[in-house]
């Protein structure tokens, strides 16, 4: 039943900041995923008898690979796999189920807040069995497997029922159909006090949620709806759909913005959330009140012992460097640990794994904890959920109050879409070679303290990470990063990071853009970036 397939190397299946994303054409190619997928195996070892977890964001495509997957899993001498009833599984709870089934690792078939459907986009990637990304040690050496490929090998196996929950036996390996909710409510029960958010919505605290029609829709539906009592219509957008229906799902203030100006506005919810297409990736939006990411891991870091999860305290919190200092000053009071990590979440597992951190946030939406291995969409929302219970209190007091103690970090992220490769990397190149020359100069009436490219060197391992985003630092603690995206699917994107702290308390309640004009002037002084785009203003603005 198993056929060894000839098949000839891509050349561009390196993986990105969150696994191998491209455009679904090119995922159609003859033998494409097919490739990437025997890459990954190939890249293992060890898994023979084991299980696999596979499933997905439900995205145009998703089905295609996952009978792929079955079927070459089954071909490559895995005893067991475990798909996601309809091929879904969110992000974070595919973590969960290959920790708790203590898998040997996982398939995650998504490219995350990327758009979908037949000409968008489409992502493959591998978590091992601490349930988090692989780490680059693996996606580096899946992709030199990827460069040398010449066959793969595949179960003769009919399509399996994907959509009927339980188990059947298919090419010598068992396939279980999972509940993809059940596990993941259960562990979000054991975290948060249900009791008191219950109690809230009881008392008439109104919430709005939206799933973007990506994956989380059924989650929250179960969680929000159904155990926590919300009413019926809280979560909006539910229903799962390939092409997201024709929207971005992306939680930010462009693509949900429709959420930002219900939040604004006079008949507001309590509180506003919505997650992104794999459900990693959340938003918080008070009454009256927008939470950025950078803040609300600070805030969440604060208050977590609220929670039952965290009442013993947190151990250490990590951000990614491009994330505000917020969250410095919250483990500086608390006396724990920061850790300052590149880009991407597979940066956080030896953190999480050692037991040095409990907390992690990105500023691009993403916070998670040590119950997961994975940024966690729904744990953001629901933890944000556990605090306002418990204190009583409003989003916009917590954040004022949180604010007056640590000071206010003024953050923001502008970003360069679809440039052309070309242009952004002479940018990139010009502005590395001149980083040298940089400190003791003024800009903008500000002096430069110090430049450099970020290199991360890892504590648990020693592993070294290079070229991690350009950072400009100026006296008084305000800064400018820039970097590639590693996420996209065409050209280029360059993502400026905009950061200023104020202390004052009477400067609290500015626009942010407003705050930090002079240090984004500062940066295209710097950068050149208008020059060198052509664009005289950002795609988009968070
Ligand atoms: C972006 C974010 C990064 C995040 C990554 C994956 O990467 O900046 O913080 O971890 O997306 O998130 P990049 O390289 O495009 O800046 V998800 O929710 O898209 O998997
Ligand atoms: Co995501």
């Amino acid at each position: 039943m198993i056929r060894t397939v000839a098949t000839k190397p891509y050349p561009d299946q390196k993986p990105g900041t969150s696994g191998l994303r491209k455009k679904v054409p090119v995922f159609q190619q003859e033998h494409y995923a097919e490739n990437f997928i025997q890459s990954i195996f190939d890249a293992l070892e060890g898994f023979k008898g084991r299980a696999l977890v596979i499933g997905g964001d439900g995205r145009f495509y998703n089905r295609e690979v996952i009978q792929k997957a079955i079927a070459m899993a089954a071909a490559n001498g895995f005893g067991k796999v475990m798909v996601g009833q309809g091929g879904i599984l969110s992000t974070p709870a595919a973590s969960h189920v290959i920790r708790k089934y203590q898998t040997f690792g996982g398939i995650i078939l998504s490219a995350s807040h990327n758009p979908g459907g037949p000409h968008e986009d489409f992502g493959i990637k591998y978590n091992a069995g601490n349930g988090g990304p692989a780490p680059e040690k693996l996606t580096d050496a899946i992709f030199e497997k990827t460069k040398a490929i010449s066959s793969f090998k595949i179960a003769d196996i009919g399509p399996i029922d994907i959509d009927k929950i339980g188990t059947v036996k298919a090419g010598g390996m068992t396939v279980e159909i999972i509940d993809p909710v059940a596990d993941y409510a259960e562990l979000m029960e054991s975290l948060f006090d249900f009791d008191a958010i219950r109690a809230n919505f009881k008392y008439g605290f109104r919430m709005r949620f939206d799933a973007m029609h990506a994956v989380t829709g059924p989650y929250a539906k179960e969680i929000l709806e159904r155990r926590l009592g919300a009413p019926n219509g809280t979560c909006r957008n539910f229903k799962p759909l390939p092409d997201f229906g024709g929207h971005h799902p992306d939680p930010n203030l462009v693509h949900a913005k429709h959420l930002y100006d219900e939040m604004m506005g006079p008949d507001a919810p309590d509180f506003g959330a919505a997650s992104d297409g794999d459900g990693d990736r959340n938003l918080i939006i008070g009454k009256g009140i927008f939470v950025t990411p950078s803040d609300s891991v600070a805030m969440l870091a604060a208050n977590a012992h609220l929670a039952p999860g965290y009442k013993e305290g947190l151990k250490g919190i990590a951000r990614s460097m491009p994330t505000s200092g917020a969250a410095d000053r919250v483990a500086e009071k608390l006396g724990i640990g920061i850790f300052e990590t590149p880009t991407g979440w597979k940066f956080f597992g030896n953190l999480l794994d050692a037991g040095m951190a409990t907390i992690c946030g990105e500023e691009s939406a993403g916070t998670g904890s040590n119950h997961v291995r994975e940024k966690d969409g729904l744990w953001a929302v629901l933890l944000w959920l556990n605090i306002l219970a418990v204190r009583g209190e409003s989003a916009k007091q917590v954040v004022t109050e949180h604010w007056a103690t640590y000071g206010r970090n003024y953050y923001s992220r502008h970003d360069y879409e679809e440039v052309e490769t070309e242009r952004a990397n002479a940018l990139v190149d010009e502005l590395r070679a001149k980083l040298g020359s940089l400190p003791g100069t003024s800009v903008r009436g500000m002096t430069i303290a110090s430049a450099d490219d970020f290199a991360y060197h890892d504590p648990v391992d020693g592993s070294v990470s290079k070229n991690q985003g350009i950072r400009v630092l100026f006296e008084g603690g305000s800064r400018v990063v820039l970097r590639l995206s590693g996420t996209g699917t065409s050209g280029a994107t360059i993502r400026v990071y905009i950061e200023r702290y104020e202390p004052d308390k009477s400067r609290h309640d500015l626009d942010t853009q407003v705050a930090l004009a002079d240090l984004i002037a500062a940066a295209d002084d710097i950068a050149g970036i208008k020059s060198h785009t052509g664009r005289n203003k950002p795609s988009v603005i968070t």
